[in-house]
């Protein structure tokens, strides 16, 4: 049998994150992961880091890229009624901002420093099933053709929304919130010059777009697509046509197009489940809650929670004190229905409802109006953008 002070289930940002600060406090900890590292790093997800997922990042050593490769932006524009409106969020949030860098890139640096630190990291080791979570937890799962356990203190559910952990909650122990959206985003990578130096988030009556990047020579797109949309559905052309369709023309014109590199549908959903602990099991991430990408939260929240965890974690073995851990729940939560109104509204302002009617479409362009005019809404939408401090 394998021991550990904290099992981490899941090594994408969440558990790789978490890993990174125990392993620093001098906390045991094994990563637990179902899939190949190559094909964690094949997902293309997030690309906007708040300014506290970055002081993490850095924390742990591994900003040295970002701080290289990382593009600072102050600002998002705007695309409504055909014309541009720059959002600054410098000056609106009292001089923050974010850095645009690609999950899979923090992805890979965090899994390049946890290899380098020899800590272990159990890739392709499937059928994880969770066990006495209440008091001494156990974590079996399948490695190399024989069954593996792992005892430890803690166990950190940082496997995502189709994980293992939250099912391993007793559904009387849990409420579940949940708002799915009529619609998903069809993304698009390319090795192509972005549309413009900041992201521009477009609201059409054909639907949402967005303009985003990785670097200066790679850009990621995004439309809105009915739910049941695949992208195999999608050529590259018709995907260029209906992204300039969405967009102001002076926008339009400035997009370069080319093959894509990856193109995938990413559904649409508003979920939480509370509480985000189960005696030693905790709910980091993805596996505890889910936001529409549109206000750029999902990576966020899953740092903000492993913050307040591993907080949590380095007091319980430093001074035996659970407070933190006992505090974790209701800390995290705060943070994450914060980030459920704010990305809800982004969703609801930009997108093309199938039943909202154009009672529906004028209150949306209201909005806008009001906030690209208002001091007041303007700073309201930097403050939840950029990050609200940890
Ligand atoms: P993750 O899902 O990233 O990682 C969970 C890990 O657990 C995975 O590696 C998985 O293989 C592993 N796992 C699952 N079940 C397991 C099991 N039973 N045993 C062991 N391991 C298991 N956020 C944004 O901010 N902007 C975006 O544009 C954006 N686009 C997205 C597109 C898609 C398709 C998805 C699904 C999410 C997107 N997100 C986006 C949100 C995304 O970035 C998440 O918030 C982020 O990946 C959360 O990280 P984790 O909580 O670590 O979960
Ligand atoms: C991205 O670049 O993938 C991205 C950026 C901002 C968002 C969502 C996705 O709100």
């Amino acid at each position: 049998m394998m021991r550990t002070q904290v099992a981490i289930v899941g090594a994408g940002p969440a558990g790789l994150l978490l890993g990174a600060l125990l392993g620093q406090a001098g906390i045991d900890n094994v990563i637990v992961e179902r899939s190949s590292a190559a094909h964690v790093l094949s997902r293309i997800r997030a690309g906007v880091l708040e300014r506290g997922t970055v002081d993490l990042l850095r924390r742990v050593g591994c900003a040295v890229r970002l701080d290289a490769e990382g593009l600072i932006h102050e600002g998002i524009d705007l695309a409504f009624d055909g014309a541009l409106h720059r959002i600054d969020l410098k000056h609106h949030s009292g001089g923050r901002t974010v850095t645009v860098y690609g999950q899979t890139e923090v992805t890979r640096d965090l899994m390049e420093a946890r290899s380098a630190l020899g800590q272990q990291t159990l890739y392709e080791a499937t059928d994880a099933v969770l066990h006495d979570i209440g008091e001494k937890p156990r974590v079996t799962f399948q490695k190399d053709g024989r069954e593996v356990e792992l005892a430890c203190d803690f166990i950190a559910g940082c496997d995502g929304f189709h994980g293992v952990s939250r099912q391993s909650i007793p559904a009387s122990a849990l409420r579940q919130f949940e708002r799915a959206y009529p619609f998903g985003w069809l993304g698009l990578l390319a090795d192509v010059p972005p549309a413009g130096d900041e992201l521009i988030y477009a609201r059409h009556e054909r639907g949402f777009a967005l303009c985003s990047m990785r670097s200066s020579s790679r850009s990621r797109y995004y439309v809105q697509v009915d739910a049941s949309d695949r992208a195999e559905g999608w050529s590259d052309d018709a995907f260029w046509d209906e992204l300039r369709r969405r967009l102001p023309e002076s926008v339009a014109g400035q997009v370069t197009t080319g093959p894509s590199i990856e193109k995938s549908v990413a559904a649409l959903r508003s979920f939480v489940v509370e509480p985000l602990r189960h005696g030693a099991l905790f709910l980091c991430g993805d596996a505890g809650h889910i936001v529409p990408p549109t206000g750029a939260k999902g990576l966020n929240l899953a740092a903000s929670d492993v913050h307040y965890l591993f907080e949590g974690l380095r007091e319980f073995y430093g001074e035996r004190s659970t407070g933190g851990l006992d505090a974790y729940s209701a800390k995290a939560l705060a943070r994450v229905w914060n980030a459920e109104r704010f990305s809800w509204w982004m969703t609801s302002t930009l997108h093309r409802f199938p039943d909202q009617g154009e009672f529906g479409q004028r209150l949306q362009l209201a909005e806008l109006d009001y906030l690209t005019q208002s001091d007041a809404a303007m700073s309201a939408l930097a403050e939840n953008y950029v990050g609200l401090p940890l």
